[in-house]
């Protein structure tokens, strides 16, 4: 396994439905060239058996930069397709069973919008928390009232896994969800939707790879 995997700093989701018409390859080939430490293939509407093709035909490009490759919702496809984990929501499977099917070192992540959500999440064995949405999207409607950096904050430092930073994250204000104590930034419109997106996933990276290298404030800022 290659040092320090799996990073999670810059994770790009790819959904077709903000992609300007780019296939799941295209935008993770782009966003693995602009230093995409983790793609997650998100399709609400595909079918499991072009899911799973997708998937497998990314792999092999994840794994020559470097990036891990997860699949949402889908511990099936994720499996089939020899993805390195899945990421789940509140109403897939529970991470625990979810384990059984995906042993590790294959990853589990947990979408959590509480600290309890997290917690429960760390303690049935997920390999990091998806914790949002941070800021107000309109990429996923559901989503809820944004939680705000203070509540990312008091959630990660609530768990000892990596807690993955969702919603409404752009060039602005990606620094503030590490200030916060997110160990990642997971991005859709500002790297999927932009025109070159190579060019957003690498400027967004440099201003991860500032911010992480930034002393940490003592807390939450006033
Ligand atoms: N999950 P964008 S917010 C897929 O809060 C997703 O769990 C969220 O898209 C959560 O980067 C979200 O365009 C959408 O805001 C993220």
């Amino acid at each position: 396994m290659i040092d320090g995997w799996p990073r999670f700093d810059l994770y790009v989701i790819t959904d077709p439905a903000l992609s300007r018409g780019r296939s799941h390859m295209e935008m993770a080939r782009a966003a693995l060239d602009g230093g995409a430490d983790a793609i997650q293939i998100r399709d609400k509407s595909s079918t499991a058996y072009n899911l799973s093709r997708v998937t497998a035909e990314i792999q092999p490009l994840a794994r020559k930069f470097g990036a891990a490759l997860l699949v949402n919702d889908r511990v099936d496809v994720a499996l089939v397709a020899g993805a390195d984990g899945a990421h789940l929501g509140q109403i897939d499977l529970p991470a625990r069973e979810a384990r059984h099917l995906l042993p590790k070192p294959r990853l589990i992540g947990v979408s959590a919008g509480t600290k309890d959500e997290a917690k429960r999440a760390q303690k049935e064995g997920a390999d990091y928390v998806g914790v949002g949405p941070v800021f107000r999207t309109a990429t996923k409607p559901g989503a809820g009232d944004p939680l705000g950096l203070e509540v990312l904050a008091e959630i990660a430092a609530a768990v000892s896994i990596p807690v993955v930073a969702i919603g409404g994250i752009n060039i602005e204000n990606v620094a503030r969800v590490f200030e916060a104590g997110a160990s990642g930034a997971a991005v859709i419109s500002a790297v999927v939707s932009a025109e070159d997106i190579t060019a957003a996933a690498r400027a967004l990276k440099r201003v991860i790879s500032q911010a992480r290298r930034a002393p940490r404030p003592a807390g939450p800022s006033p």
